[in-house]
Order: structure tokens, then C-alpha cells, then sequence
């Protein structure tokens, strides 16, 4: 059955698909665990979607960010169609959980939010990458460039091995670059990497002005 769902979300278009039971989420904080959305959750399977290499060479501003944006509505897409897929087929409950947002946490003096779930942690829980000094999700076969989204099942499957760790010891690139200073090497300043990257053009479009956390890894497009 995990090779079935495996092969249905890779032919739904991701690139990427893991599989972590529920008791890998032990360490989830309070409020944040898959069975606080879903309380029979028995296991998450986890989608990846690659950016295209080449939205690295790019600025940020207007093409990345437009399909950064894209790809979390085509991760959505995935997630919601694999849901169905698997109700249909195996009898069981799926739920999609919205990739980015939207999501309730929000502490306004530190312009700090919280996903539903941390899909960087799920994707780590199911085998799919390790987080690194970034704090962005490192995958082997396509680095940071990777879409994370979730669908929580009641089916019971087994967890994927974990992946190695492939952020470089004593690297400290995304740290040093960071024009926010926002990055610790643990965690993000979520106030300082807002304030530098997200804007808006007096015709009103969204844009994202910086990337560089992704785009000056060593490992933005994994080791293989
Ligand atoms: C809020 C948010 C941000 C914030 C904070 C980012 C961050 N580092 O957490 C800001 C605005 C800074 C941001 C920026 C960007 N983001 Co953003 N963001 C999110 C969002 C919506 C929620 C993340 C979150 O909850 N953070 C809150 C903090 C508190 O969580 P935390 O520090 O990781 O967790 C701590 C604890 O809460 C606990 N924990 C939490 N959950 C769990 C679960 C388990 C099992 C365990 C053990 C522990 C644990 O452990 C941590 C240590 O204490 C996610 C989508 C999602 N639902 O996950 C995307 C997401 C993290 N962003 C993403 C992206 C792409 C970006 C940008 C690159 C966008 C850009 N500019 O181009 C930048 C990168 C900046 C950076 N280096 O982080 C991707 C990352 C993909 C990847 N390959 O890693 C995500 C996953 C969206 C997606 N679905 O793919 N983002």
C-alpha cells in the first residue's frame, strides 16, 4: 500500500514522497501536532515539489517569487488530489494540509507566524531531507529547492529511514549573507527576514526581494 500511495503522489507530479508515523511527532510543540488538525491521524505522508534550477539565476523579486507562489498552490493541488485518491481507493480518512498558509498562529510585535504544522519538521520525520544552518529542509537529490506539503491519514504505514545530514560542517554562507542578519545558524528572526523581504509595488503586486538563504547554499541543488 505505501508503494501504491508512493507511486499515485510521484504521478500526481511531486518529486518527492515520504511516509512518517504519527509517533515520529512526539516533539511537536503543543497545538502544532498533525492529530491536533486531524485527531485520528495514524501517519503523514509527505510531498516534495521542485523548483526549476534556473529560478536561482534569477532575482527574486517578481519571477521567483511568483513561482515560489505557484508552487505551493501546485503543491496544494497535489496534496488535495492524492487526499481523494486515497479515500477512493484504500477506505480510509486523508486529509490535505495547506502548505503555507493559511494558518492562525500570529504574534504581531515579533511578525513571528506559525504553520499549522512545521512542514520542514514533517518532511524530516518522513525521510525526505535534513533542516540545515538555513533552517531551510536540505533534500539529496534537490537541495533547498524543494515545495513542502502533507496529507494526514488514518491508515497505519511505516516511516521512511532518515535521510543524512548533507548541510557542510563549519559552512556558514546562508549566516554571513543573510542582509537582515536574521539567521543564527538555528533559527530564523522572522521579524528581521519580513521586514527585508516582503513588499509590495505601488501597483499593489506582491514581491519577494530576497532568497539568498536558498540561492548561496553550497547544497541548493543537493549532492547527487
Ligand atoms: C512562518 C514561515 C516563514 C517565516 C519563518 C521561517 C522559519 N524558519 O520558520 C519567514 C517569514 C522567515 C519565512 C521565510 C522563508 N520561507 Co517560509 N514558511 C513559514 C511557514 C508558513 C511556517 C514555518 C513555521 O511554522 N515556523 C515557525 C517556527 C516557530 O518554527 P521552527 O523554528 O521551524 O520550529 C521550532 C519549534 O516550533 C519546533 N517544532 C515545530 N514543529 C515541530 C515538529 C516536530 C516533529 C519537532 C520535533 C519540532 C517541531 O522545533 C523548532 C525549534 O524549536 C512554512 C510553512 C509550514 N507550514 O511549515 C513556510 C516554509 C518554512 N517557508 C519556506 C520558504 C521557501 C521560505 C523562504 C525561502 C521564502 C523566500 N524568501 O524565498 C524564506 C526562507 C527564510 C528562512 N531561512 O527561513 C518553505 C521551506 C521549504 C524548504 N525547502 O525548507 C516552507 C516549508 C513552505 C513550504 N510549504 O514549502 N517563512
Amino acid at each position: 500500500m505505501k508503494e501504491t500511495i508512493r507511486r499515485l503522489i510521484l504521478g500526481l507530479g511531486a518529486d518527492v514522497c515520504g511516509f512518517s508515523d504519527i509517533s515520529r511527532f512526539a516533539g511537536a510543540p503543543e497545538g502544532f501536532h498533525p492529530t491536533d488538525i486531524f485527531k485520528s491521524c495514524r501517519s503523514v505522508i509527505v510531498l516534495g515539489t521542485a523548483l526549476p534550477k534556473s529560478l536561482y539565476d534569477v532575482a527574486p523579486r517578481f519571477v521567483y517569487g511568483h513561482f515560489n507562489s505557484a508552487s505551493i498552490a501546485e503543491t496544494d493541488r497535489i496534496a488535495f488530489a492524492a487526499a481523494k485518491r486515497i479515500e477512493e481507493q484504500f477506505g480510509a480518512h486523508a486529509v490535505p494540509v495547506p502548505c503555507d498558509g493559511p494558518y492562525e498562529y500570529w504574534d504581531e510585535a515579533n511578525m513571528e507566524g506559525r504553520g499549522l504544522i512545521s512542514m520542514k519538521h514533517a518532511a524530516v520525520c518522513a525521510g525526505i531531507g535534513t533542516i540545515g544552518k538555513s533552517t531551510l529542509l536540505l533534500n539529496a537529490e534537490f537541495g533547498s529547492r524543494l515545495t513542502i506539503g502533507a496529507v494526514l491519514t488514518d491508515i497505519e504505514i511505516e516511516s521512511d529511514a532518515p535521510a543524512k545530514h548533507i548541510c557542510i560542517e563549519n559552512c556558514r554562507l546562508c549566516i554571513e549573507s543573510c542582509p537582515s542578519g536574521a539567521l543564527d545558524g538555528v533559527s530564523a528572526n522572522q521579524k528581521k527576514c519580513r521586514k527585508n523581504t516582503y513588499g509590495r509595488t505601488p501597483r499593489g503586486f506582491e514581491t519577494v526581494d530576497c532568497n539568498i538563504c536558498r540561492t548561496v547554499c553550497p547544497m541548493k541543488y543537493g549532492v547527487r
